[in-house]
């Protein structure tokens, strides 16, 4: 249910993110518009269409140290590593209140408001039939106390390997990518050949680059400490950033580093300042982008509610207009033309056979039979503009369920099409709706001032 739903998310937002605390309200405003049009059922919900919590993937090929990265990152052994292929799991890591961390199954990512995978074996079920119910294979969830995962969202994956992947392992990859607000491609530098990296790149970059936020993707080559045996740090860099171009990326998101408690300890003193002093740079632009993340995350939850309102208001409620007017003539072409019928029966019947005639006879026995008559054509009008609402709405189902919902909860037989040709129409809600728009606008406003930075700047907004 949505309360139930509404409750926990504020439960979660008041220790993690209460920014966006009042926004539940705004979506819980929008929700009940959207119920009171049909274009939602009363147990179906905004809020469980985006992801509330920023998400940052890790991705990459096996071995090149992603889970070495998000141990350090987190400031906690949280992942095994090692050199043989360690993850067979995509690893959820969250932010959780007790002091020990706590590994559960990947069903549990189905029950908690946080996460946007609420429908992810059902994705999966739809490739590899039968497999999605079997997620626990797939997911699992760790939560940690750390001050770094508050409001966040980490996934660390199995190495990538486009050829041994199953389908159900593609499709969360897939999903994994879109729902993130920020994505690092890991490659590593003792495999820089685009032979060894080719699959990899084939499947992630292409799925990556076709997305819309290529901006959101980094692409990072790390272990480059292996470079200092022969010294051909530039060289590994550039023929890495060259199998990336031949797949088409020229985007600048790209980043060289090295871990340096996993990496093999530097004799040329020289040697070891550059390669540091390369690392240091790029994990530092690496982590200003994770740390931003929540920002972008905020930003894009208000606009979202921004665009439902209007898309609803500019889009679906002319829709629904049409839709309804186009049902209410259809259904009153049907009367008449049933109502035709009887009466062109009844006197073809009174005419010939004088079947009516007793009726007439008396004024009781007139007013019986034009109350049977009214009747006949009343459960005809019933009947029909049931069937042509569902007629109407099965052809809609396939490109707008929503709308066919809407239309359904909308089209009564005690409806006629003159209801719904005025300007009036649904005025309420078109108010409420610009009041959601100016509240979420106000929201933005906000959430500029929270995050003007002491020297004046603007974060970036979406
Ligand atoms: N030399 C060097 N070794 C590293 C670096 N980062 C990680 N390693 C080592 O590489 C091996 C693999 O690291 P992991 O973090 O397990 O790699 P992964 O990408 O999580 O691997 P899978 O989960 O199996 O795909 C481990 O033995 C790490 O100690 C690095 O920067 N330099
Ligand atoms: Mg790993």
């Amino acid at each position: 249910m949505p309360e139930e739903r509404y409750a926990r998310l504020k439960e979660y937002l008041s220790a993690e993110n209460p920014v966006l605390l009042d926004v539940i309200d705004k979506y819980k405003a929008l929700d009940k518009v959207a119920h009171k049009i049909g274009l939602l059922e009363s147990d179906e919900t905004y809020t469980s269409t985006i992801s509330w919590w920023p998400m940052i993937s890790v991705l990459g090929t096996f071995s090149a140290g992603k889970s070495t990265f998000v141990n350090d990152y987190l400031g906690a052994e949280i992942q095994d590593t090692g050199n043989q292929a360690v993850d067979d799991k995509f690893t959820v890591v969250c932010y959780g209140k007790n002091e020990d961390h706590a590994t559960l199954p990947g069903l549990a990512l189905d029950a908690d408001p946080r996460f946007p995978f609420y429908n992810i074996s059902e994705e999966v079920n739809k490739v590899d039939p039968g497999e999605g119910n079997r997620v626990n294979l797939y997911l699992q969830l760790k939560t940690l106390n750390s001050e770094k995962l508050r409001g966040k969202i980490l996934i660390d994956s199995p190495g990538f390997d486009a050829d041994a992947q199953r389908d159900g392992i593609l499709r969360i990859t897939n999903h994994i990518v879109e729902m993130s607000d920020l994505v690092l491609i890991f490659f590593d530098a003792r495999h820089p050949e685009p032979g060894a990296m080719r699959d990899t790149l084939e499947h992630l970059v292409s799925t990556t680059i076709a997305h819309k936020d290529a901006n959101k993707v980094l692409y990072i080559l790390n272990q480059i400490d292996t470079t200092a045996k022969e010294d051909n740090l530039e060289d590994v860099m550039g023929s890495w950033q060259r199998a990336l171009a031949q797949e088409g990326l020229i985007s600048g998101n790209f980043y060289g580093i090295y871990n340096e408690s996993a990496s093999s300890p530097m004799q040329n003193e020289e040697l070891l300042k550059r390669l540091k002093g390369k690392k240091d740079a790029d994990i530092a632009r690496i982590i200003e982008r994770m740390d931003k993340v929540g920002i972008e995350r905020a930003y894009r939850i208000i606009k979202s509610l921004e665009d439902y309102a209007r898309e609803i208001k500019n889009e679906k409620l002319p829709k629904l207009q049409e839709e309804l007017h186009s049902w209410g003539r259809r259904v009153l072409w049907s009367d008449l033309a049933v109502f035709g019928s009887i009466l062109a029966l009844v006197l073809i019947l009174h005419v010939t056979l004088n079947l009516f005639g007793f009726l007439l006879a008396t004024p009781e026995g007139t007013m019986v039979g034009t109350l049977l008559l009214i009747g006949a054509v009343f459960a005809a009008h019933i009947k029909l503009s049931n069937f042509l609402a569902h007629h109407q709405a099965k052809k809609l189902l396939s490109t707008d369920e929503n709308m066919a919902k809407a239309l359904l909860h909308n089209a009564r037989w005690w409806k006629s099409m003159f209801g719904f040709n005025k300007h009036s129409w649904k005025e309420g809600s078109k108010s409420k709706l610009n009041h959601i728009m100016t509240q979420a606008r106000e929201s933005i406003q906000k959430l500029n001032d929270q995050f003007v930075s002491p020297a004046g700047k603007k974060e970036k907004q979406e």
